[in-house]
């Protein structure tokens, strides 16, 4: 209980200083490990440090072993999803099938132990995460606390899109919504208006950089009028307290005051932000961004691919079908009624929303540490009951069915139960949520493309004829 009566005010002067540990510092960017003190608190700054050193890192690692073979393309990975195939370049996190994601080389426990978190608070505050992304380097209070203070002034919106925003019909989704503002942002862009100012490509990174804090910085503001338009009766959003933390604000402006919320909301703003590069997300923020177009326009892209079923939107579907699921049963969730629902989804050719995944192959870590938050926070809620019951029943259904490659759940079929323990039943909206967390990690990325000048991306297609003729299979075969 403690944890909630200092909020107020951040980084009060009784706050632990998180130092970046010794035995992490040096996984990322190791040619670099004393390149600023930890009393620089300027982003920008550090991050011209950090770049110059690993641009050439890169440069001699292309010149020593640009020619290396790094793998093979079977005809299923052309028809399949390009599953596996090792063709981008994304630094700012790696999955691994069995362990999950690692953020920079830090796991989801390492940030929640390493992270800065507000004062008296347990989880990591989404500015560390975001540093941490675009750095290699685990923040002290002092930078995430700028970074705080930066967001805050950059959250300004600018008139026609709240115009926008506030003329859009309740019946479109709010992903749609989120997507058309966020490309209508794009007049503030100032990588758009230094590129057609003719501005150096060595310099692309830095309005990259601009435009990503802007954007972060004006998200929460875009996602919250959505929630007050379409659920709040158009209520307004308030204004942006410059001594709150970004998470803080955002909670704030959706009208939610319940401290555990917020610190919800910094867990869930902290694991959604970041997944490699070959989400659909991701993929398509780097792609679009190959094309040089505004981190706006990109980022604006890549939440038209989250909001599809299949990826973000799955945290939606989730909670959907729990409520088709409780309907079905009249409430009567018995493990058998259970399995037979999950089984009649199977068979009308659907899926389970929420289990298995593309690269995962074990429960996804970021499923795991919201049950932990769960546990410690509502074990006695129902609907927790109905998902723990789920973890129980599913895994074995799908194996049995023998389809799915992995059959344990991912982020989505946790997400849902605590937005609305806290009372955020609004499910149609959960996806924007994960939306403005993907920002982090997808933007931070976006920077890196410009910095190490990665090209306009352009793979190979095939058609069908062209990949026959490729392996040797004549017409007449
Ligand atoms: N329920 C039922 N069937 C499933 C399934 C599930 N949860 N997961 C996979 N399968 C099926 C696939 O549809 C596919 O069927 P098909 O042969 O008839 O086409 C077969 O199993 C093999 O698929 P796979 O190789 O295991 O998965 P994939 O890489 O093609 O797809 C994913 C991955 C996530 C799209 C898939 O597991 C799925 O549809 N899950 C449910 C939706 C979901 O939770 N999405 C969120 C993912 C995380 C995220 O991006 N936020």
């Amino acid at each position: 209980m403690a944890l909630f009566r200092v909020v107020a005010r951040r980084f009060g002067a009784h706050s632990k200083q998180f130092l970046p540990s010794s035995s992490f510092a040096s996984r990322q960017f190791h040619d670099s490990t004393t390149l600023y003190s930890n009393g620089q608190t300027n982003l920008k700054e550090i991050l011209a440090e950090i770049i110059s050193s690993e641009q050439v890192r890169v440069s001699d690692f292309r010149k020593a072993h640009g020619g290396s073979v790094i793998g093979q393309v079977t005809v299923d990975q052309a028809y399949g999803g390009m599953r596996g195939i090792k063709g981008m370049v994304y630094e700012t996190s790696v999955l691994d099938p069995e362990e999950g994601i690692r953020f920079r080389g830090y796991s989801i426990p390492e940030c929640q132990e390493l992270l800065p978190k507000i004062p008296g608070g347990e989880e990591p505050l989404p500015e560390g995460i975001f540093w941490l992304l675009l750095t290699g380097k685990i923040p002290n209070k002092h930078q995430v606390e700028h970074l705080s203070r930066e967001w805050a002034e950059r959250a300004d919106i600018p008139s026609h899109v709240v115009t926008m925003l506030n003329n859009f019909p309740s019946t479109l989704h709010p992903m749609a919504q989120f997507s058309a503002a966020i490309t209508a942002l794009s007049s503030e862009s100032k990588f758009a208006k230094a590129y057609s100012d003719g501005v150096h490509k060595a310099k692309y990174w830095e309005y990259a950089y601009e435009d990503a804090m802007d954007l972060i910085a004006k998200l929460p503001t875009v996602a919250a009028m959505i929630y007050r338009n379409l659920y709040r009766e158009g209520t307004n959003v308030g204004a942006i307290d410059p001594n709150n933390d970004w998470s803080g604000n955002f909670a704030s402006m959706l009208g939610y005051d319940d401290p555990y919320f917020t610190e919800l909301l910094r867990l869930y703003l902290c694991i959604h932000s970041d997944h490699e590069g070959g989400n659909v997300s991701a993929h398509t923020v780097h792609l679009v961004g190959s094309a040089l177009s505004d981190p706006y326009l990109s980022f604006a892209a890549g939440m038209n691919g989250l909001a599809g079923p299949l990826h973000g939107l799955a945290n939606q579907e989730v909670l959907v079908w729990l409520e088709r699921c409780q309907e079905a049963l009249g409430g009567d969730l018995t493990d058998d009624n259970v399995k037979n629902f999950i089984w009649n989804t199977l068979k009308s050719g659907q899926v389970v929303p929420g289990y298995g995944h593309a690269v995962l192959r074990k429960t996804d870590p970021r499923y795991q540490c919201q049950r932990e938050f769960a546990l410690k926070h509502l074990p006695d809620d129902p609907l927790f009951q109905v998902v723990s019951q789920l973890y129980k029943l599913v895994p074995d259904i799908l194996l049995e069915q023998g389809k799915a490659k992995n059959p344990w759940p991912n982020v989505d079929a946790h997400s849902g139960v605590l937005l609305q323990h806290y009372g955020m039943t609004e499910m149609n909206y959960y996806t924007v949520l994960f939306g403005v967390s993907r920002a982090l990690g997808t933007l931070a990325s976006l920077v890196w493309d410009r910095a190490l000048g990665l090209p306009l991306e352009r793979p190979k297609s095939m058609s069908t004829d062209g990949l026959m003729q490729l392996v040797g299979v004549s017409s007449s075969d």
